[in-house]
């Protein structure tokens, strides 16, 4: 992962929630200057600009599911987006809220299968998102991605995945808050689930070593989706669902220089980022930052990589 050609692509979806602003985060992220700190670490960075889409829905109509589709409108987009992307460069999605990966997940999975190669997907984030249509309660669809990309029934209207990500290539990291259906599904599925009590106990580390050494060993493609919530709101506010007891400045930080060196991830999501809820673009920031040692930023070099 060095000196290919990242491209970045501003997907400013606002519909998955009820809250409205996650459409100003492909712009946070540029004034935070993301396209000029991975062109300092040798990427070539293109920056293909915001995709359109339907916009924050304030009533979604009658039924439980909010801006149903809309959302649809913005996983056809995106899933067709995602796997040509994919041929052409290291694709970052600049959300825009979680909703955004039923479309972007699904598209790098199609692609992995083209190339008859394993996609392994690292969830970032407070909650599993692993809802469906039917099982959620807020009727949010941003809590819902890990469910569609899974092949879970429910998502009536959603083109259906091509190359569904099995439950065994999915590791979630950082989980503090998970819905009584969602905790059903993981126990059942023997997912990786990776919460913050194995954090404090275990550290950051050790689980994700593990996750890498069974990517690397599947010859597997590996998709991050960063969730802002992941972070401690403390010092991560610009988000609607903040969740106390996140993850440290310095434990986001060991994750992504641990990815940085196992060079197997190929695409990433940025989602969540609320720039309406930030404090002097301290979250935007932090989120750049963290990209920065995803893509190789670092004080010193190591000896040689080591995530094993
Ligand atoms: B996010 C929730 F009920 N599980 O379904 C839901 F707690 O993308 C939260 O991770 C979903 O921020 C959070 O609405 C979605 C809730
Ligand atoms: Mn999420
Ligand atoms: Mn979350
Ligand atoms: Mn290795």
């Amino acid at each position: 992962m060095s000196d290919g050609t990242c491209i970045l692509i501003g997907a400013g979806m606002d519909c998955g929630k009820r809250r409205r602003g996650c459409v100003m985060g492909p712009d946070a992220y540029r004034t935070a200057g993301i396209a000029g700190t991975l062109a300092d670490l040798g990427w070539r960075v293109e920056d293909r600009g915001n995709l359109d889409g339907p916009a924050w829905v304030e009533n979604a109509p009658a039924g439980k599911v909010h801006a149903r589709d809309e959302t649809i409108f913005w996983t056809r987009q995106l899933a067709d987006v995602a796997q040509i992307t994919m041929a052409e460069g290291f694709p970052v999605f600049m959300g825009g809220d979680h909703a955004l990966s039923l479309g972007t997940v699904s598209g790098v999975a199609a692609h992995a299968a083209a190339k008859g190669r394993p996609l392994f997907v690292l969830w970032l984030d407070a909650h599993p998102d692993i809802n469906t249509p039917e099982s959620t309660v807020s009727g949010n669809l941003h809590g819902t991605p890990i469910g569609y990309v899974t092949g879970q029934p429910g998502f009536d209207g959603f083109p259906t995945p091509t190359a569904p990500v099995p439950f065994e290539n999915i590791c979630f990291i950082g989980l503090r808050s998970v819905d009584l259906p969602e905790r059903e599904t993981i126990t059942r599925s023997g997912m990786t689930a990776i919460d913050m009590r194995q954090i404090d106990e275990r550290g950051i580390a050790a689980p994700l070593a593990e996750f890498l050494s069974r990517v690397e060993a599947a010859n597997g493609l590996l998709h991050v989706s960063l969730d802002v919530d992941f972070l401690d709101p403390s010092i991560a506010p610009a988000v609607g669902t903040t969740v106390p007891g996140g993850a440290t400045f310095r434990e986001a930080h060991l994750v992504m220089e641990m990815l940085h060196d196992s060079r197997l991830v190929t695409s990433l999501d940025l989602v969540e980022l609320n720039p309406y809820l930030d404090e002097r673009g301290r979250t935007a920031q932090l989120m750049v930052d963290l990209v920065a040692s995803l893509f190789g930023r670092r004080v010193f070099d190591r000896p040689t990589h080591s995530h094993s």
